[in-house]
């Protein structure tokens, strides 16, 4: 029995591995915009992995506005939270209020029951580029990185990459930093997020979900930060549309 236990673990875990080396479409980072954008790709039959380095996907939704454990969304992102079967409360003209415990599992709960395969613990370290396109990341146990291991990663190759990884935008940052590369930026660099404004925020967020280079997508707060675009709150419609935006531009660019 305990011999079953764990060979049971370790041959479903190194199929799913094997799975994921070579994919469609690879997700760096499970904030709400990344786990949205893996649920409609996996939905549309795309084959989809999504790295998370911590033990809990999520990201910045989970701990709502200081921990206080609510969110806000706007009306234009009521279609994906009802989609999604999450509650939610009207409080103001055109404003809901939902809980973020219930909107960060669901978000994870309906992404990996459409088929995207989430690995959480791993850290995207770098990119592969190849004939001047990025086709892959580089991965690492997140430990590894905490520790400062010397431990070599090991290669994910992909068509398409989208860069979800928050208010940090690490991947577009790896990708100028090691290749010297003009991004599809205001400045064609990463020039990093302003302060906070709620509304600007939303707005930009969406104008900024794009490809910013052959074959790296960004959405989310990457997406405003690698274009200089504002800080945002605890307002979450404008990630939700980001993450639905994103995956229908990489349907089109994956079908093509
Ligand atoms: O920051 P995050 O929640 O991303 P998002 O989808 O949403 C932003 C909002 O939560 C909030 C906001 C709302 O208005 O402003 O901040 O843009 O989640 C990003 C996730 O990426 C993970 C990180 O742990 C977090 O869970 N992450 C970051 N870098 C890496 C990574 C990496 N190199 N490898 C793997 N995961």
């Amino acid at each position: 029995m305990e011999y079953l236990v764990s060979k049971g673990i370790v041959d479903s875990y190194f199929e799913k591995f094997k799975k994921i080396l070579n994919v469609d479409v690879a997700i760096v980072g499970g904030g709400p915009s990344g786990l949205l954008a893996s649920y409609y790709l996996a939905k549309n039959g795309v084959n989809v992995v999504l790295f998370e380095r911590k033990l809990a996907p999520g990201g910045g939704m989970w701990g709502g506005a200081m921990m206080f454990n609510d969110i806000i969304v706007q009306h234009e992102a009521l279609p994906i939270v009802n989609e999604l079967g999450i509650n939610h409360k009207p409080y103001a003209e055109g404003l809901y209020v939902i809980d973020s415990l219930q909107a960060t599992s669901s978000l994870i709960y309906h992404a990996s029951k459409a088929g995207a395969t989430l690995m959480n613990c791993i850290s995207v370290e770098d990119v592969v580029i190849q004939d001047e396109k990025v086709n892959g990341v580089v991965i690492n146990w997140a430990p590894v990185h905490r520790e400062r291991m010397h431990v070599d990663p090991i290669i994910v190759t992909a068509k398409v990459v989208l860069d979800a990884t928050g208010h940090d935008c690490e991947v577009a940052r790896i990708l100028e930093r090691k290749n010297g590369i003009k991004l599809n930026t205001p400045t064609g660099s990463v020039i990093g997020e302003r302060s906070m404004s709620v509304y600007e925020a939303e707005k930009t967020t969406i104008e900024n979900t794009k490809e910013i280079y052959p074959g790296l997508f960004v959405s989310g707060m990457a997406a405003n930060g690698v274009s200089g675009s504002f800080r945002m709150g605890p307002i979450f419609g404008g990630m939700l549309l980001s993450g639905q935006k994103v995956a229908n531009t990489i349907l089109n660019a994956v079908n093509q």
